[in-house]
């Protein structure tokens, strides 16, 4: 099968799980073709069966904004007509399905039909997509996908919510690759390079969008670490660090917290951790939580979107209204001031993390592929 895969290259989840699918996809015999504007950030383009194509916006002094959906279209019609793609798969709604819609139409004029799969993974439903400003074009390029895949129940349910959708929308969970995360002896985890030995290690991971509700980690940690020693990894970049780095000078906890900017090594960097904090405004999966399970990290999250999918409240962490910053608090300080008790979480949080693998996952978007190649046909 011949692929074409359109992502945001960037740290985000969407880009991360339409990555490793690809890999995944290549790695079984598939020709992958990844189409962005940049490279993908965990794309290693030394893998059999991978291509990379780049999408150029032409700048022009009239344009105000650049018409990166132009661009994708022509790239699409091109590459697929090069290496004559079986079908598309893109990922985040927005402008992708919109430019693969626009793709299959140029196409069909030659004279040659490219069915593609789009994929909902959160924001482009919940925070942007429903905004008027997009929203007609958000549910026509829906509409029109020859088939939708959405990353939970929850952002199913929010798509009919907020759209009028005719179509079916099918669930597949975001996963993870089990061979990333070997299980690491404690000893081989080398936790003196960023605390100390009486300390625990918290982590949280994102994008520092104010969805992320990064200050809420900080107020969470900070009454944490007045009962417990403690430090806090914050991994990731965005508009909001330069706020919490001055809320963390501003609590008196400055050096308790390491900013680790963005990783590659992620999955290395959990292997340090005892809890993983996710209180967002809105989540629709938390790939990020799902990861940090993987690596036999508990979870505090808020209850929102697709997290309580992921999190089991009591089994694998703890789950709270967005904002309740003393119970994610109080629950916390209960998972980490009993070893034991921390040990029983860690082993639940991995375990339930199996059921989420690459193993399980890639055969349900296979059949999702294969029945649209089936329906091409007839
Ligand atoms: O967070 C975003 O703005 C976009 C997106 C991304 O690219 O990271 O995140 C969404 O997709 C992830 C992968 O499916 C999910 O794990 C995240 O929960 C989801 N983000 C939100 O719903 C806020």
């Amino acid at each position: 099968m011949k692929i074409g895969i359109v992502l945001y290259p960037t740290f985000g989840g969407s880009g991360v799980v339409a990555t490793e699918l690809g890999i995944a996809l290549a790695n079984r015999g598939c020709e992958v073709h990844f189409i962005t504007y940049k490279q993908p950030v965990r794309l290693d383009l030394l893998t059999k069966n991978v291509y990379y194509h780049e999408v150029f916006v032409e700048e022009y002094p009239l344009f105000h904004y650049q018409p990166y959906e132009l661009a994708l279209s022509t790239k699409l019609v091109e590459i697929a007509e090069r290496y004559n793609l079986d079908l598309l798969h893109v990922h985040y709604a927005i402008p992708h399905a919109y430019a693969a819609y626009m793709a299959q139409k140029m196409l069909m004029e030659k004279g040659k039909f490219l069915p593609f799969v789009t994929t909902l993974h959160g924001t482009d439903i919940t925070l942007v997509g429903s905004h008027p400003s997009y929203k007609t074009a958000v549910e026509f390029s829906i509409n029109n996908s020859d088939a939708v895949t959405a990353v939970s129940d929850s952002l199913r349910e929010d798509t009919l919510r907020l759209f009028d959708i005719h179509k079916d929308i099918n669930v597949i969970y975001n996963f993870i690759d089990v061979n990333k995360y070997p299980l690491i002896e404690a000893d081989e985890c080398d936790r003196s390079l960023l605390a100390d030995e009486n300390e625990r290690i918290i982590t949280h991971v994102s994008n520092f969008r104010p969805v992320k509700r990064v200050e809420d980690v900080v107020k969470i940690f900070e009454k944490i670490q007045k009962k417990i020693p403690a430090k806090l990894l914050l991994v990731g970049d965005g508009p909001q660090r330069e706020k919490i780095d001055i809320l963390c000078k501003k609590m008196g906890i400055k050096d308790k917290v390491i900013f680790l900017g963005n990783s590659n090594e992620v999955n290395k960097i959990l292997c340090y951790s005892d809890l993983f904090l996710l209180p967002s405004q809105t989540e629709s999966f938390g790939l990020a939580a799902l990861e940090a399970m993987a690596a036999r990290t508990p979870v505090i999250s808020s209850n929102s979107g697709g997290l309580p999918e992921v999190n089991l409240h009591g089994i694998t962490g703890f789950l709270s209204n967005v904002g309740n910053i003393d119970e994610m608090a109080n629950n916390a300080i209960a998972i980490l001031k009993d070893d034991a008790v921390l040990e029983d979480f860690k082993n639940r949080a991995k375990s339930h993390s199996q059921k989420f693998t690459l193993e399980q996952i890639l055969p349900q978007y296979i059949a999702v592929y294969e029945n649209i190649l089936k329906e091409k046909i007839m």
